[in-house]
């Protein structure tokens, strides 16, 4: 018995959707511009598809389970269930107007022509705010279409915001966030369910590895009670004598967010000598 998996043949997603498979230990045997692999040492297959399919492939049992960007998902609207949020793909399916318009909100959309690739997302959010415009599906380049006449407004994914930046337009709402992330089929069996189960269980602590950093220092044996403060621990932190009267080595984890805070915190408490290290799994 296989799991079957679904992931982005090529474009945005792709690469760090095979990297969180190699992060979980999963390898894949290789074979460039293969539809389909397999792995030597998980029960798994994988298939390399269009972003656009996976849902659909998901919803019909053809892949028990897929990597897409929430955005495709929501557009398709497949019955395929969100079983985690992968952390990469972020971006925002955003509104976006010339820069030169006086936009005054979501009114400002009434009877406008809006161009994209999401037009049943769009129509929920016109409908959500009572408007009524004309939506444009178009395939590709969408940022083009104002400047061109075809639009007055368009509705696209952003994340560094260049792409409207170069082509005169200014994002003025957000419609969704969206981010990449792991979907299965609604009646997964038994058997799929526990492979499932045991690939999850490695997601989370691979992500919970990469949202965290291993810290260790020095600390004068003084200071140390206030730099044991500073600390948020998983549990408490490790503290080990140095070879050095009075000086004591701490070991702790501390994660992305809170990180740059608390390690200038702890350089002002007398902390030296501070080494960050990567996580690679990271089990609670
Ligand atoms: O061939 P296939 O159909 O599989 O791929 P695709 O061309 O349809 O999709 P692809 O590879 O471009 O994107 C796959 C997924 O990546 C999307 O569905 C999103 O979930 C996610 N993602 C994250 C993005 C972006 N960021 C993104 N910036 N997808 C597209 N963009 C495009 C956007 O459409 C615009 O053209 O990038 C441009 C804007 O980027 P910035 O950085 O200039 O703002
Ligand atoms: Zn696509």
């Amino acid at each position: 018995m296989k799991l079957k998996i679904a992931i982005q043949k090529s474009g945005r997603l792709y690469e760090d959707s095979v990297k969180l498979l190699k992060d979980c230990g999963i390898d894949l045997k290789n074979g460039v511009n293969k539809l389909k692999t397999e792995s030597d040492n998980f029960p798994m297959e994988i298939y390399f598809l269009r972003d656009d399919d996976i849902p659909q492939y998901v919803e019909d049992a053809v892949a028990d389970i897929g990597i897409v960007g929430e955005n495709v998902l929501l557009e398709k609207n497949k019955k395929a269930e969100i079983v985690e949020q992968l952390g990469f793909g972020k971006c925002r399916l955003s509104v976006a107007v010339g820069r030169g318009e006086k936009y005054d909100g979501v009114q400002f959309l009434e009877g406008k022509k809006i161009a994209t690739t999401y037009p049943v997302l769009v129509q929920r959010y016109l409908d959500t705010h009572k408007i009524n415009a004309e939506i444009h599906e178009i395939s590709g380049s969408v940022e083009i279409a104002p400047g061109i006449g075809l639009a007055d407004a368009i509705v696209d994914l952003v994340s560094s915001g260049s792409t409207l930046f170069m082509n005169g337009l200014k994002e003025v709402e957000t419609v969704l966030k969206s981010q990449a992330v792991l979907i299965r089929n609604a009646q997964l069996g038994a058997a799929q369910q526990e492979i499932l189960d045991k690939l999850l269980f490695r997601i989370r602590a691979v992500k919970k590895a990469r949202n965290n950093k291993y810290v260790l220092l020095n600390a004068p044996n003084d200071q140390l009670e206030e730099i044991i403060r500073l600390l948020p621990g998983m549990k408490s932190p490790t503290v080990l004598p140095l070879a050095e009267p009075g000086w004591s080595s701490v070991h702790s984890v501390l994660s992305e967010n809170e990180f740059w805070d608390i390690i200038e915190k702890l350089k002002s408490a007398g902390a030296q000598g501070i080494l960050v290290v990567p996580i690679e799994k990271m089990i609670i």
